[in-house]
C-alpha cells in the first residue's frame, strides 16, 4: 500500500464515532461493508483478530516470520508489515486506492495472514464456513485502555480522545472504535468454546515468555519449526527490535504523529499504574466487575 505524503492528504478533521449495528465505529471501517461481509475466506487463511492495541502487530510479525521468514528476510526488510498482512475492514479512501478486502484478495501468499479488529459477531461468515484458523490476542483492560488512549492521540484517523479522564470514561462505556473492550474479549472467548480452530492468546503471556507462546502458536498451526528457528524469531520480535525496525514500527504511515506518541510506545504490562489515579482505578474495577460478571475469561494486570 502506497501512501501519499502528508502535504497531499485530504483529511481535514478527525472522524466521528457512530453506532453501527450496536457497535461504535468510524466510517473508515464501515465504508466497504458489503465487500467485508461477503469476503471469501479460504480454508488455509489465518485470521489475526484483536481488540485494537492488544498485540496485533506483535503476533502478526511472529506469524509472518514463522511462515515467510526465509534466511535473507527479503520481504520483511523491504515491505511494511501492513502491506503484507491486510487489515480486512480498513477503507482509507483518502489515502489509498486499495481497500483491505482488495489487498487480501490480491495477496499472493499461502497461507494468507489477515488482520481484523472486528467483534466476533461481525466476522465474515466465510471464515466460519471455511473453518479457517484464527488467532485472537487479548490484553488486560487497563493496559489496553492506556495504549488506546495514546494511539488515539497520535493517529489522525481516529476520533479525538480528549484528556485521559474523559477517554477512560468513554472506554468504560464502550465508546471507542470497535466498541466495548468487555464485549470484544468475552465474545471471542465464548466463540472459542464452540469453534476449535481458534487460539486465544494473552498479551501478558507473550510478555512473560515469548518463546513459550511462539511454541504454542507452532503447535496450533501444525508447524514443525526448529528450536533454533523459533529462538531466532523470538529474539527478532522483542519490543526493542520491532521498535527499531521500520517495517514493523509503522514509521511509514503519514497520519500517525510520532512526535505525540510512537506506535511502539512502551510494550509493558502494568503501565496503567502510571496513568490511573486511585479514584479512577476504583471506579474502573467496579465497572469491570459488572461488565465481566457473565464471562469466565480472566486477565492479569501485572506479571
Ligand atoms: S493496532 O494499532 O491495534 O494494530 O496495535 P497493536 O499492534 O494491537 O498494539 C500495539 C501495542 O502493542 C505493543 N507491542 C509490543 N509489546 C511488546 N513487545 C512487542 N514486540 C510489541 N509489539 C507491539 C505496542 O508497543 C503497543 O502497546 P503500548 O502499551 O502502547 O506500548
Amino acid at each position: 500500500m502506497e501512501f501519499p505524503d502528508m502535504a497531499s492528504l485530504k483529511l481535514h478533521s478527525r472522524p466521528e464515532l457512530f453506532d453501527f449495528e450496536g457497535v461504535s465505529m468510524t466510517h473508515f471501517f464501515t465504508d466497504n461493508w458489503e465487500k467485508v461481509k461477503n469476503f471469501q475466506a479460504r480454508p488455509d487463511d489465518i485470521l489475526i483478530a484483536t481488540y485494537p492495541k492488544a498485540g496485533t502487530t506483535w503476533v502478526s510479525y511472529i506469524l509472518d516470520l514463522l511462515y515467510f521468514g526465509n534466511d535473507d528476510l527479503q520481504l520483511q526488510t523491504s515491505q511494511p508489515i501492513y502491506t503484507r498482512i491486510p487489515f480486512l475492514e480498513s477503507c482509507f479512501q483518502e489515502f489509498s486506492t486499495v481497500t483491505g478486502t482488495e489487498m487480501a484478495d490480491n495477496l499472493p501468499t499461502s497461507p494468507r495472514l489477515i488482520k481484523t479488529h472486528l467483534p466476533v459477531q461481525f466476522v465474515p461468515k466465510s471464515f466460519w464456513e471455511q473453518n479457517s484458523r484464527i488467532v485472537y490476542v487479548a490484553r488486560n483492560a487497563k493496559d489496553n485502555a492506556v495504549s488506546y488512549f495514546h494511539f488515539d492521540r497520535m493517529n489522525m484517523v481516529q476520533p479525538e480522545p480528549g484528556d485521559w479522564n474523559s477517554f477512560l470514561e468513554k472506554f468504560m462505556k464502550g465508546k471507542n472504535v470497535f466498541g466495548p473492550w468487555y464485549d470484544h474479549v468475552s465474545g471471542w472467548w465464548e466463540k472459542k468454546q464452540t469453534y476449535s480452530n481458534l487460539l486465544y492468546l494473552f498479551y501478558e503471556d507473550l510478555v512473560e515468555d515469548t518463546g513459550r507462546e511462539v511454541e504454542r502458536l507452532c503447535s496450533f498451526l501444525g508447524l514443525s519449526t526448529s528450536v533454533e528457528a523459533r529462538e531466532k524469531i523470538t529474539k527478532g520480535v522483542q519490543f526493542d527490535a520491532m521498535k527499531q525496525n521500520n517495517m514493523t514500527n509503522h514509521a511509514t504511515i503519514p497520519f500517525m504523529d510520532f512526535k505525540i506518541s510512537p506506535f511502539m510506545r512502551k510494550g509493558k504490562v502494568g503501565d496503567w499504574k502510571r496513568h490511573f489515579t486511585v479514584a479512577q482505578n476504583e471506579e474502573f474495577d467496579e465497572v469491570y466487575k459488572q461488565k465481566m460478571k457473565k464471562t469466565t475469561v480472566k486477565f492479569r494486570t501485572e506479571i
